[in-house]
């Protein structure tokens, strides 16, 4: 349990406030104006406060999940931290999923949630849960508040720990008694404390630079971390500077413009073809703000067999976890880059520069696709070529989620959005709600499959009560996809359990009052889009896509990158 030092002081002129009231007053003071939350008894005293704080906009969801989500659609695309409330028990466990997405994505959200009054707990009270115990691993800290003087300082702690750092969940969990009580003692939000941002350490810097002045076949990868430092600009100049390739992750594609003369698209299970040999060909790879996870490194023996890696991240306990580092330097992802385009001087390295561009991934038309009427590249496409300018794009997961990364294409910063540690199907709608919610102005559409779809399609309610103007695109295959597409593969072809039906979503959607549209034929696709598009509320497509499509490239389980099996040519 994680208690809070109290920074209190008499206001001159205090008047006393509810712990319900300190709890909206926090919120205001962080700059959370849109809290996405639920009501229920363990949080009772907040929603009665509620009205009396018309600086928050309450979205009212329709599932605790979804709240968690939308907290981290808001947080991904305004770079602010997301809020939801939920209630003690069922509405805190069914917070779970969300906060882990967000834990594994390094997302900052911070949940509030009612707990049962202090003489209550520890007695099995209804709608008890430990919620602390449950969110442990799947946060980055939590706080139960113990005193109605400690909620604004665990409040304000909180949003000081979800931003700071790498960023992550906060719970803050509150009994309802102390919810209820009164005190004339406030806290200013400076109370809290920044957390301190580590500075790189020179030396590390001067090893590194030395790797990579001394490289032949340097690559660069991106991850998340070069995104949520907002060093995009600092990331470019390094890589043309030592001209260099830049490979990413699926949560650091719009780290770089995929059009980008040195951009070779994302690397590991679904990676292009080129980012994967790049990557095994390298002799210095210089990883930025990310994991190096599974799906990123196939097998970790085989990975990069020829290169010295050098590891950046603002997480001291990512480096040398999962790949040997020849040199980790802690540090946010903007000031590494920065400090290392200074010790660099330019080169050029025509040799590396003429073999990237021999297998640079270049769109192209597949036969297929010529046979096929609704192939989901084309599909996914015809998405893009749809969307304004600066659209947002927040995939689901499967197969789909794999097509957006590879085919989308975007050139502008940051518009990809996904579920990518946890991989938690059903993200889609709701993280585009809170995205939409987050930038008003911008346009938002969901890529789904059916089988996600179904798990949040509820919350279309949600949409239409905040007029959120979403587009939620479902890639209809009638599979649980990517599922089915391991079973032909990895498992002898033994389908099961994977085919999946679904409502008639026009109806579905009439029902929400959504414009809905089924699309059958390629000839219809393009009017449908637009038709969506130009629509002023939310609205849902189905898409038929060619069912049996298959993701490639594919690293099998438990393979090399290098491995990588390729589209059949059929
Ligand atoms: C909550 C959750 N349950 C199960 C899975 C395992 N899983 C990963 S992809 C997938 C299939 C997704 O099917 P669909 O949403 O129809 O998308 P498609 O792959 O067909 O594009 C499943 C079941 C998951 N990622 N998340």
């Amino acid at each position: 349990m994680a208690t809070v030092a109290r920074h209190t002081m008499p206001e001159p002129d205090a008047v006393t406030c509810r712990g319900a009231d300190l709890v909206w007053h926090a919120l205001e003071a962080a700059g959370a104006n849109v809290v996405f939350g639920y009501p229920g008894g363990a949080c009772l005293p907040l929603y009665d406060a509620l009205p009396d704080h018309p600086g928050i906009h309450h979205v009212l969801v329709r599932h605790e999940q979804g709240a968690a989500h939308m907290a981290d659609g808001y947080a991904r695309v305004t770079g602010r931290a997301g809020v939801c409330v939920a209630t003690s028990g069922p509405g805190a466990t069914n917070l779970v999923t969300g906060l882990a997405c967000a834990y594994m994505d390094s997302v900052p959200v911070v949940a509030i949630t009612g707990q049962v009054s202090t003489p209550l707990m520890g007695r099995d009270a209804f709608q008890e849960t430990d919620v602390l115990g449950m969110v442990g691993p799947v946060t980055k800290h939590s706080f139960l508040v113990q005193s109605v003087e400690d909620i604004e300082p665990a409040i304000h702690r909180a949003f000081a720990v979800a931003r700071g750092g790498r960023p992550g969940p906060v719970v803050v969990d509150i009994p309802k008694d102390i919810q209820l009580r009164s005190t004339a003692a406030r806290s200013r939000p400076e109370d809290a404390g920044a957390l301190p941002v580590p500075g790189a350490d020179p030396a590390g810097l001067d090893r590194a630079a030395a790797l990579l002045a001394g490289a032949s076949r340097p690559v660069i990868i991106a991850g998340q971390g070069v995104r949520l430092a907002r060093a995009h600009r600092e990331l470019r100049a390094l890589a043309e500077r030592i001209d260099a390739p830049v490979v990413t992750t699926l949560l650091g594609i719009g780290a770089i413009s995929e059009e980008h003369p040195l951009a070779a698209g994302m690397l590991g299970m679904h990676g292009s073809a080129a980012a994967n040999r790049m990557v095994n060909d390298a002799d210095v790879i210089l990883g930025v703000g990310l994991r190096f996870d599974d799906r990123v490194t196939g097998k970790i023996s085989a990975f990069a067999p020829h290169a010295k890696i050098i590891h950046a991240d603002i997480d001291p306990t990512q480096l040398g976890k999962n790949v040997p580092t020849a040199v980790g330097i802690v540090a946010d992802a903007g000031a590494a880059l920065f400090a290392l385009a200074a010790r660099l001087p330019p080169a050029e390295r025509p040799q590396w520069r003429a073999r990237f561009e021999r297998d640079r991934p270049r769109p192209r038309v597949a036969e297929y696709e010529r046979r096929v009427d609704l192939p989901p590249r084309l599909v996914i496409r015809a998405i893009r070529e749809t969307a304004s300018e600066g659209a947002y794009f927040v995939a689901d997961v499967g197969q789909h989620q794999m097509w957006a990364a590879q085919h989308l294409r975007l050139t502008e910063p940051d518009r990809f959005v996904t579920s990518g540690g946890l991989g938690a199907m059903g993200y889609a709608l709701p993280a585009a709600i809170g995205a939409q919610l987050g930038r008003p102005t911008s346009e938002v559409w969901a890529i789904a499959g059916d089988g996600g779809a179904q798990m949040t399609i509820h919350e279309l309610g949600t949409a239409v009560q905040e007029a959120a103007p979403v587009k939620l695109a479902i890639m209809n295959n009638g599979y649980l996809g990517m599922v089915r597409q391991w079973q032909q593969l990895f498992h002898d072809g033994r389908i099961s359990q994977t085919p999946i039906s679904s409502p008639d979503y026009v109806k579905l959607a009439d029902a929400y009052d959504v414009l809905g549209i089924c699309v059958e034929r390629r000839a219809d696709l393009g009017r449908a889009l637009a038709r969506a598009k130009a629509h002023r509320g939310p609205a849902v497509l189905d898409i038929r896509i060619e069912r049996e499509a298959n993701v490639w490239p594919i690293v099998p389980p438990g393979g090399a990158n290098a491995d990588l099996i390729e589209e059949p040519v059929s």
